[in-house]
């Protein structure tokens, strides 16, 4: 298993968090996202390593940004 955290830039509100868990959760082998507001930060538990590139094209299609 992997966890990973992330920084999302751009969420205001509890429905970006859906957003970004929604997106992110679609990914090949994600089995649980936790998002932060406060911080942006987004944990992602899944089987192996999420690829950061297939992260951020979640991230973007929920309408937010990732933090590099
Ligand atoms: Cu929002």
């Amino acid at each position: 298993m992997s966890v990973e955290t992330f920084t999302v830039t751009g969420m205001t509100c509890g429905h970006c968090v859906a957003s970004v868990t929604s997106e992110v959760s679609k990914l090949d082998g994600v089995t649980k996202v936790d998002v932060d507001l406060a911080s942006g930060s987004v944990t992602v538990e899944s089987d192996s390593p999420v690829d950061p590139g297939a992260f951020a094209l979640a991230v973007d299609e929920a309408g937010f940004a990732v933090v590099k």
